[in-house]
């Protein structure tokens, strides 16, 4: 065998092995949930300039991220259930943009989303069940559209953002 060719066939292995570890990440994080969870839930994640209080422009510019947080889990879940049978299948799971939208809901890990599998993730965090602009908005409570960090504290504390 010539060397270009073993070379060849060594980089179509290398490529293989990458693409079969990338499947099994995508997998997990359909059931593992979110990749980078912080204390503050979307208030961690929104929060671009790390000055611990999220703006309006910050959790605008999260949304436009991910169309799924404009509208809340179970209702996004509706716009991919083509066939409407209550449940995402393999292909209809597949044409989910983005990929993480449902991240962390597949509570059985075969794959597949049903409709009570995304209900009961969603009901575990109020901000999964509705609009996140409409979150932000019971979160600022002054209204300033800024939700600092004794909005987010005080958040903890009444339970509308559990910890993590
Ligand atoms: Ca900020
Ligand atoms: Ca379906
Ligand atoms: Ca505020």
């Amino acid at each position: 065998m010539k060397t270009t060719t073993k070379l060849i066939l060594a980089a179509a292995t290398i490529a293989l092995l990458a693409s079969s570890a990338f499947a099994q990440t995508a997998g997990n994080s359909l059931t593992n949930g979110p990749r980078s969870p912080g204390p503050h839930g979307p208030f961690s994640a929104s929060d671009f300039d790390h000055d611990s209080q999220v703006t309006r422009a910050e959790i605008d510019q999260f949304i436009a991220m991910g169309p799924e947080r404009s509208v809340g889990m179970v209702a996004y879940f509706d716009q991919f259930d083509l066939n409407q049978d209550q449940v995402l299948d393999e292909s209809e799971v597949a044409s989910v943009q983005p990929e993480f939208a449902f991240d962390g809901s597949d509570a059985n890990a075969d794959g597949r989303l049903t409709l009570a599998e995304v209900t009961d993730y969603a009901n575990e965090r109020l901000y999964r069940q509705m609009g996140l602009g409409e979150f932000f908005d019971l979160i600022d409570i002054d209204g300033d559209d800024t939700v600092s960090a004794e909005e987010i504290e005080a958040a903890h504390v009444s339970g509308q953002l559990p910890r993590g």
